[in-house]
């Protein structure tokens, strides 16, 4: 089932009387009508859905714990931290579906500690495997040599503390990957949202597809750091689209 959208590039003289012209030229599609150039476009009903479905926009400060996320206001955790001061931000207005795919657009940078941000940008800053896993539900990255970074969870709707902590998702194979798909409760890199790294000064390169796993509800943003979220500064400006 498609839309059909037809563009008239009419002549000067055609102006005066556009419809009346139009409508007895018209044969079809793609004609040449005595200097008429007639372009028809195919639009189906999935683009024009796409092109109606507004990005998400929030704010992730650098304090945004990911450990935190859907934890009950008091929990405290990572030296230092506790919701909701340290919470993650959970995006609001974004309705989740099981397989569909997100792409992110990402700008700002985030430091873990006072100061001024690296200027690293959504990819952060080697560190080594900086994710500490902390667990109760929730399963830190593994082999991520990322601080600073950007990152997320899905979460159902209920908290994951005293659920069973899933498989750390592992980035041992890089952070260029083209599409990657987390289970509900495993935090994940997203970085600048995009294939290149921003940390090589690369600010291009593919929009990378993050699949909505089945269960989730919530998608919930934070920042890659080891413990005490809580001192750290700069924050993140995070688009998020569903890809149609
Ligand atoms: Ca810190
Ligand atoms: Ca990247």
């Amino acid at each position: 089932m498609g839309w059909q959208v037809t563009f008239v590039y009419l002549p000067a003289q055609a102006q005066r009387s556009s419809l009346r012209y139009f409508t007895e030229n018209w044969r079809g599609p793609m004609q040449n009508l005595s200097g008429l150039t007639v372009r028809t476009a195919l639009l189906s009903t999935a683009m024009l859905a796409g092109a109606a479905q507004a990005a998400v926009t929030v704010i992730v400060p650098g304090n945004s714990n990911p450990n935190l996320a859907g934890r009950a206001d008091g929990y405290a955790c990572c030296s230092g931290d506790a919701a909701p001061t340290e919470s993650p931000v959970t995006v609001a207005g974004l309705a989740l579906n099981a397989g569909d795919v997100l792409t992110f657009t990402v700008t700002g940078s985030v430091y873990n500690a006072p100061g001024s941000p690296t200027g690293n940008m959504g990819d952060g800053t080697p560190y080594g495997d900086v994710m500490a896993n902390y667990g109760d539900g929730l399963a830190a990255p593994s082999g991520l040599d990322r601080i600073n970074a950007l990152v997320g969870v899905y979460l159902g709707p209920g908290s994951p503390t005293g659920t069973a902590t899933p498989a750390r998702l592992s980035f041992a194979g890089g952070l260029a990957f083209a599409s990657l798909a987390p289970e509900v409760g495993q935090i994940f890199f997203i970085g600048n949202g995009l294939t290149g790294d921003t940390y090589s000064g690369d600010q291009g390169g593919q929009a990378q597809q993050f699949t909505v796993p089945t269960g989730a509800t919530r998608l919930i943003l934070g920042t890659s750091d080891g413990f005490g979220w809580y001192n750290n500064s700069g924050a993140f400006n995070v688009s998020i689209t569903a890809v149609p």
